[in-house]
């Protein structure tokens, strides 16, 4: 077998098989929702096969194909673009293989969706972007359109500039790549030093508020800018609370347990059990000063002092 191809998903004749087509796999949140997936299928005896696509949408349809000749009892899918999932997901479904799709809108009703509720999570954290400033300040914003979960945050960053005529957008920035941090810090540095009255960068996803915390240090601006994110690891806890950090607020889920609930849906989606069409997880706002309080260090840490984290609950499956 090569690695990293859709293998014949037949270890265990008893045991469920699942396939998990990835479209991104690097950074801190995809690697800890990628552990709270396997330990998820390694709990329920499943027999989980990672196919990581790494970015390249060619190769993540052609895994999802290939899932799907291979029979797998359902199929999971983490992004991508509609474009590149659809037809995979059409065949599935025509081959009565259930789909479950997290953060990617796959055009198909039959597939069952999780994601976190994005609205929530951009709300929280603009919430105290616009409490922290009262309402006036020169933001640089982080985005990159067609990732599901981007726009939709998108939409309440656009709703929220038109409530605050105060706020103006004075630069948008962003990449996706496999060094989205550091490509995100080259261009927020660009950005800082055209636009000198610059006192908030909202960057909705951790690899954006990681760059943008780094172009600030490179730059000296730790004190005169602040940084709203978006997501939470225990490398984000780590820069968060450290001394100085301009990384004054995030609003997120435990990455971890998403990636449990997803593989639990296709589980139930595959065995016949309840399990609803929609499903949404809440996000927590999760401030500097909260997490020092709490004087949380790691993940794990955190989900003790949150427990409203975990969520057993949603898609249950003994
Ligand atoms: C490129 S999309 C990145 C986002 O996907 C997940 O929804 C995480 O929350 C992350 O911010």
């Amino acid at each position: 077998l090569l690695a990293g191809c859709a293998s014949t998903p037949t270890t265990d004749d008893d045991a469920v098989s699942i396939a998990l087509v990835r479209q991104l796999s690097s950074g801190d949140y995809f690697e800890q929702w990628l552990t709270g997936a396997r330990a998820e299928a390694d709990r329920l005896g499943v027999d989980l096969d990672v196919l990581e696509a790494n970015g390249d949408d060619a190769q993540q349809a052609t895994y999802l194909e290939s899932a799907v000749t291979q029979g797998f009892d359902a199929i999971a899918i983490s992004h991508g673009f509609t474009e590149t999932v659809q037809p995979g997901v059409a065949d599935a479904l025509a081959a009565d293989i259930p789909v479950v799709t997290f953060d990617v809108d796959s055009g198909e009703d039959g597939a069952i969706t999780v994601a976190q509720s994005d609205q929530q999570l951009a709300t929280l954290v603009l919430d105290q972007l616009v409490e922290d400033t009262a309402g006036e300040a020169q933001v640089i914003y982080a985005y990159v359109a067609g990732f599901a979960p981007l726009d939709r945050r998108d939409e309440v960053w656009q709703e929220v500039l038109a409530d605050n005529p105060g706020l103006e957008q004075v630069a948008q920035v962003g990449s996706v790549s496999e060094s989205t941090a550091a490509e995100t810090a080259a261009q927020v540095s660009a950005a800082l030093q055209a636009n000198r009255g610059t006192t908030a960068i909202f960057a909705p996803y951790d690899e954006f508020a990681k760059g943008a915390v780094l172009a600030l240090q490179e730059l000296g601006l730790e004190d005169e800018v602040q940084v709203y994110g978006a997501d939470i690891s225990t490398a984000d806890i780590e820069v968060i609370t450290a001394d100085g950090s301009p990384w004054v607020a995030t609003a997120a889920t435990d990455p971890a347990n998403v990636g449990a609930v997803t593989i639990r849906a296709a589980y139930l989606a595959a065995t016949g059990g309840e399990v609803d069409d929609t499903i949404e997880i809440t996000p927590a706002l999760l401030t500097r000063d909260a997490l020092l309080e709490a004087g949380v260090t790691t993940i794990q840490e955190l989900t003790e002092a949150f427990p409203e984290l975990s969520t057993p609950d949603i898609a249950p499956a003994d």
